[in-house]
């Protein structure tokens, strides 16, 4: 069973002040932060961490927008982690997102949707460890 997960606050909630209440939202549903970082990526690193849509028509978009501003990575644990985090968080497009879900709250657009969550444990892992050493993501 899995039990940690990989977020990042994206750019457009951490211009919007929103880092402090998703934390809050991320804690009250009893994750446990396990590393955390402010940071930015550089379109390169974007890029990269988005590989797996380099196909899909909104990648060079989704590139600028995740390379337009500072972002918060975390790693978080919980029992089962993964899929609780991705109901925490609702649907991609916000306007389908379940209510008092994070992106139903926070986010502006399908592209812009506040926060990301990782969708199984071999990418949870990879994700984090583009920002974290292994030491850190213990
Ligand atoms: P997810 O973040 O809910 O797992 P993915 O399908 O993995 O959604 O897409 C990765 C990110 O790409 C989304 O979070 C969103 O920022 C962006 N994205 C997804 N679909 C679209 C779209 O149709 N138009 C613009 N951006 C999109
Ligand atoms: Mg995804």
């Amino acid at each position: 069973m899995s039990n940690k997960t990989f977020t990042m606050i994206k750019p457009d909630a951490v211009a919007n002040n929103h880092i402090g209440p998703i934390l809050a939202k991320i804690n009250e549903a009893g994750f446990r932060i396990v590393a955390l970082k402010y940071t930015c990526l550089s379109p390169e690193k974007a890029a990269a961490f988005y590989e797996v849509h380099k196909e899909r028509p909104f990648y060079n978009d989704l590139v600028k927008y995740m390379s337009s501003g500072p972002i918060v990575a975390v790693i978080l644990e919980k029992a089962n982690a993964i899929e609780d985090f991705r109901k925490l968080i609702g649907a991609t497009d916000p306007a389908k997102a379940a209510p008092g879900t994070i992106r139903n709250l926070f986010a502006k657009s399908i592209e812009a949707n506040a926060i990301h969550g990782s969708d199984s444990d071999a990418n949870a892992e990879i994700e984090g460890s583009f920002f974290f050493s292994q030491m850190e993501r213990f």
